[in-house]
């Protein structure tokens, strides 16, 4: 009896990573023998494993939940109810510390494909657990969030680098999560190439009438990082369009500051959440408008209004000597943009050097999207650029807007900014204060971070 749990347990530890293998494990454990093993495998792993207890293996890949009924079940005394339940459904135990009290506790789990966090996360939710693990990316999802109604205003400067692309693919897979309302996208980069960008991935995500608003007199050829403005209009080899669009060639789209004005006119007070992530200057704009068919208020009376908080991809505090590129590009609309805003409205800034970290590499990037040949950011990869990485950036602005503060490393505590002529973000610290800027993560935090964006990538 000793000698098989000794083999079971050299296995397991001698070959973690092989959990393609279904088939059922030749050497049979009785109720009590297996009860030891998994013991014993709390034991070697403190910070906790998965068993499938059909093949002897941890799994490499799948999200786990666990179920309510194992729910408490700690120690060595309340193994045997765990292994009675997973040997009922699926097969599954779990093992994982408790870092406050210290207990270990198992649980039976139930295994979901990796691609399938949205309904790994409802039933997580159903069965009152906190998290959702993923096995291919090591890391935990939290699924007892709280389901709030946010509505979002999407402001991007699409058409250079692929974050922008990666945080409003964020963004649509929220919407699936019920966990937010993308109200609109403004694209403050001008060309309409770069909003009919974003027509392809409002269809290709399933809202194809999400509306999107185009800068009309925005900055004056801006830098391009990856040229990828023509992806819209890809075809393939017999001639037809590979991206199916809603506004198409013949669509027209609404000025971007009079998007902002027509969305906010029709929103409850203080309501509204804008994400910016490109250059401020629709919104500089909107705060220099006057009334107009949507709404009698001016543009900063309506800002201030309906807008409840802004978060703002930019910023250059603390430490970092980095440059700031996206209020020094547009520098003129940047100075009126923080001189119009009304004060009491909150902001939150995601310095670059919070996502310089976060490398999403062309080969990562192309082996996410796998599980489809045409899809939007994977065209970009395979015929515009080879082997590019992008820094994520973007997508912390929106993770921070969706889930809060505490999904960011550290932010830090409440002051005013104030912007200079050559671009200086300034900021002076006071508890009454309207702004407050994410602080850099360690690389663990880094790594978990770009993990996660990478499991959202795969959902489909
Ligand atoms: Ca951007």
């Amino acid at each position: 009896m000793k000698r098989n749990i000794l083999i079971i347990l050299a296995m397991v530890m001698a070959f973690p990573m092989i959990g393609q293998d279904k088939g059922k494990n030749d050497i049979r454990l009785s109720n009590k023998e297996m009860a030891n093993v998994l013991y014993v495998m709390g034991q070697i792993h403190p910070d906790g494993f998965t068993l499938d207890l059909n093949t002897m293996r941890q799994p490499t890949e799948g999200l786990m939940v666990s179920y309510k009924e194992t729910q408490n079940s700690f120690s060595s005394k309340s193994i045997q109810k765990v292994l009675k339940h997973a040997r009922a459904h699926e097969s599954y135990v779990g093992g994982w510390r408790d870092p406050e009290t210290g207990l270990y506790y198992f649980d039976s789990n139930r295994p979901f494909a990796e691609d399938s966090l949205a309904a790994a996360l409802a039933f997580a939710r159903e069965n009152e657990q906190m998290i959702v693990y993923s096995n291919k990316f090591g890391i935990s999802v939290k699924s007892n969030y709280e389901q709030k109604d946010i509505r979002i205003i999407y402001d991007c400067d699409m058409g250079s680098s692929t974050d922008d692309l990666f945080a409003l693919m964020m963004l649509y897979r929220y919407m699936d999560m019920k966990r937010c309302t993308l109200l609109g996208v403004v694209v403050d980069r001008m060309n309409r190439a770069n909003a009919d960008a974003v027509d392809v991935m409002n269809n290709y995500y399933g809202y194809p009438d999400i509306p999107i608003g185009l800068e009309q007199f925005g900055v004056k050829s801006p830098r391009v990082f990856i040229p990828y403005h023509n992806m819209a209009y890809a075809r393939n080899i017999e001639g037809q369009p590979l991206f199916k669009r809603t506004v198409g060639d013949d669509g027209e789209y609404m000025d971007g500051y009079k998007l902002y004005r027509k969305l906010l006119a029709t929103q409850p007070d203080k309501s509204v959440t804008v994400v910016s992530v490109g250059f401020v200057t629709c919104l500089s704009r909107l705060l220099q408008s006057g009334p107009d068919e949507f709404s009698p208020l001016s543009g900063v009376e309506l800002v201030q209004r309906k807008v409840k908080e802004i978060y703002l991809m930019g910023g250059v505090f603390g430490d970092s000597f980095e440059h700031d590129y996206n209020f020094t590009a547009a520098i003129d609309y940047s100075l009126k943009f923080f001189e119009l805003l009304p004060k009491d409205i909150d902001l939150c800034f995601s310095p670059g050097e919070v996502g310089d970290p976060l490398y999403y590499s062309a080969k990562q990037i192309i082996e996410d999207l796998s599980w489809t040949d045409v899809h939007p950011i994977k065209w970009i990869y395979q015929f515009l650029v080879e082997d590019k990485f992008q820094k994520m950036w973007d997508p912390l602005a929106v993770i921070n807007a969706v889930e809060g503060d505490e999904a960011i490393h550290q932010v830090s505590q409440r002051g005013w900014v104030s912007l200079t002529p050559t671009g200086e973000t300034i900021f002076t610290p006071d508890p009454k204060g309207n702004a407050r800027y994410q602080l850099p993560g360690d690389a663990e935090w880094s790594d978990k971070l770009l993990k996660y964006i990478r499991l959202m990538t795969i959902q489909h």
